[in-house]
């Protein structure tokens, strides 16, 4: 069992416990554990196997232990069966919504019966629910809302949580007998932010049904969907469903290509073959003989041009090798009929990062951690950009609290030789577009990132002007997760992006890529738009610990399906060049 799956069901138990109205500290106790259990590094599994005692991990105590203990050797939790046995499970899927807690979810049971989504949409519509004590009108329309939104993601998967659950299985096939050379293809390769299903590919000689057996006989196999001689699919414990195809070794290439997608890709890259009489498939790429109806052909008719890899695929049809970031039919098949694509940013060419929080205010690091860390990925700078006070919950910096912070910050750069230290801060856009800090603060700050975290729910055109707003404040360097989307849980909020990337090419203000793989936030159309623009991308991390910097792959990953090269992004300028960039401004005066 992985890490994340033990950290889902503990989470699960306790979601549970809530509802039933256990003892807040114990809850508190799981709450913690599985915060700790995510942020492991190492497998559980290995540690149970080596005997280690898991009572000396932070927050795992003696039950915490033994549970973790039962799941890795079991693949089950008695607890959890019990306390199931009071409280139906799927109430735990309503706790995930917005709008329902514990406390409404166990109200929506005991008063109306509750225990599904299906249920509570039912309830919903018919009136049911906003008669209930604790149920306004505006917070059951706020839970119609999430349910659509539910309903929209659910099946997909983060593509960090894939990159999780699938290391284990790619190991896995390695081994399978008669297989080699394991590759993900599929909507995963593209990196796109969420995942429907995973696509493997193994080379081997057909049939293989040994390579089958090796694959659905994996560990974390919960049901086998089928298993054929070329083709098998499994759903794995934690949802996630993976395809695996055995391709032989002439075709391997051309399967990648194909299944790799997307569909649209495809389509488009198919009439390029036909227009030069060739045809393309999963099989390889083929000339057809003028005598034969291509409507009327077997799978590897005609003369086989090309197929065994990916390139040969591409060259057959004289087109340059394009990315997998970039195979969404959006210009790249045309583009690459004329020359070899512009080169795309890379996680190298990032020189620092420019959002991050510490102990400060919601981070778990200090400022001495956070800036370590960023010397150790190479970077040359970072930017420490805790929150404001409007954020109350979390304890934001206030302007009083500012020079403190500034003077840790300098106590720290002293000790650091290879890395700057931007003083910072990511301050609340507040509803009327004012920034929540005052002038004197905003001024004396290297730089300044303002971000909307409250009144998501504004009107579109008071969205975008509160925004742009806030953006003409002259100190204000970066606009941070410009939409407010969290993956798979609320949509972006209402705002004239087009407006907001038009006010920050003439204001030269950043946005940002969010690269929190929640967030990914611009989206790669928005971030395409900026680019055309001429709108400078930050690629920031907005980690608030040490280990979430490594999110910065994913922002890199989505900034190269938005096409983005080095020369778009602000973060990959040397310091001299970003220290003269943050001057830019100078002269003019709020
Ligand atoms: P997902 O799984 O929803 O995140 O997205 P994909 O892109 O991984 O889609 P999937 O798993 O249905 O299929 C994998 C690839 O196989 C897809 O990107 C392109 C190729 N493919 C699947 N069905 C078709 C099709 O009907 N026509 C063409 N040309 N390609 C297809
Ligand atoms: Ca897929
Ligand atoms: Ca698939
Ligand atoms: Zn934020």
């Amino acid at each position: 069992m992985e890490n994340t799956e033990v950290a889902a069901i503990l989470d699960e138990l306790a979601d549970l416990l809530e509802i039933k109205g256990s003892n807040p500290f114990r809850i508190r106790a799981y709450r913690n554990a599985v915060r700790t259990v995510r942020g492991l590094t190492r497998p559980l599994s290995a540690m149970v196997e080596a005997g280690e005692d898991l009572t000396e991990l932070p927050a795992v105590g003696k039950d915490l232990s033994a549970h973790i203990v039962e799941l890795i050797q079991t693949g089950a939790l008695t607890r959890l069966d019990e306390v199931s046995a009071e409280v139906p499970r799927s109430l735990v899927q309503l706790v995930k919504l917005e709008g329902v807690g514990p406390k409404k979810a166990k109200k929506l049971w005991e008063s109306l019966g509750v225990t599904t989504i299906d249920d509570l949409e039912v309830a919903l519509k018919a009136g049911r629910v906003e008669s209930l004590e604790g149920f306004a009108k505006t917070s059951v329309k706020k839970i119609l809302t999430s349910i659509e939104d539910f309903r929209r993601y659910s099946g997909r998967f983060l593509i960090s949580q894939v990159d999780e659950l699938i290391g284990p299985l790619l190991a896995h096939m390695r081994d399978a007998p008669g297989a080699c050379c394991v590759e993900v293809a599929g909507s995963y390769r593209r990196r796109k932010e969420t995942i429907g299903d995973v696509d493997l590919l193994v080379h081997g000689e057909l049939p293989a049904p040994e390579i089958m057996d090796h694959f659905t006989s994996f560990g974390s196999v919960k049901r086998v969907v089928s298993a054929g001689e070329t083709r098998g699919a499994v759903v794995l414990r934690s949802g996630l469903e993976v395809d695996l195809r055995v391709i032989p070794e002439r075709s391997f290439g051309a399967a990648l290509h194909y299944f790799t997608g997307s569909k649209e890709h495809n389509i488009a890259v198919r009439q390029i073959a036909q227009r030069q009489g060739l045809r393309v498939n999963e099989w390889g790429v083929f000339r057809l003989s003028d005598d034969v109806d291509p409507e009327d052909v077997g799978k590897e008719d005609g003369e086989r041009v090309a197929g065994e890899t990916e390139a040969s695929v591409f060259e057959a049809l004289g087109m340059a090798w394009v990315p997998p970031v970039l195979r969404e039919n959006r210009g790249e098949v045309e583009l690459a009929r004329k020359g070899p694509l512009q080169d795309l940013v890379s996680l190298d060419d990032i020189q620092g990062d420019l959002h991050m929080h510490s102990t400060w205010s919601d981070g778990k690091a200090s400022v001495e951690e956070m800036a370590q860390a960023c010397e150790a990925r190479g970077y040359r700078y970072l930017a420490l950009s805790d929150h404001s006070p409007a954020l109350a919950m979390v304890g934001g910096i206030t302007p009083e609290r500012a020079a403190d912070q500034w003077e840790e910050i300098a106590r720290v750069q002293e000790g650091l030789e290879g890395i700057k230290i931007f003083k910072s801060l990511e301050v609340d856009i507040l509803r009327d577009g004012t920034l929540d800090m005052t002038d004197e603060v905003l001024e004396a700050l290297d730089l300044v990132v303002v971000s909307v975290h409250s009144l998501m729910d504004m009107d579109r055109v008071l969205m975008t002007d509160r925004v742009i707003t806030a953006m003409q404040h002259p100190q204000v360097d970066i606009l941070g997760h410009p939409t407010g989307r969290l993956l798979a849980r609320r949509e972006p909020f209402q705002i004239e992006m087009e407006e907001v990337l038009q006010a920050a090419r003439d204001l030269d203000v950043a946005v940002e890529i969010n690269s929190n793989p929640h967030r990914l936030d611009l989206s790669d159309v928005h971030a395409h738009r900026a680019k055309e623009l001429g709108v400078k991308v930050s690629i920031n991390t907005d980690a608030h610990s040490v280990q979430r910097l490594d999110h910065m792959s994913y922002g890199v990953d989505q900034a190269r399906r938005a096409w983005l090269s080095k020369g778009d992004v602000l973060n990959t300028m040397p310091l001299e060049q970003f220290q003269e960039w943050l001057k830019r401004r100078e002269g003019t005066t709020s």
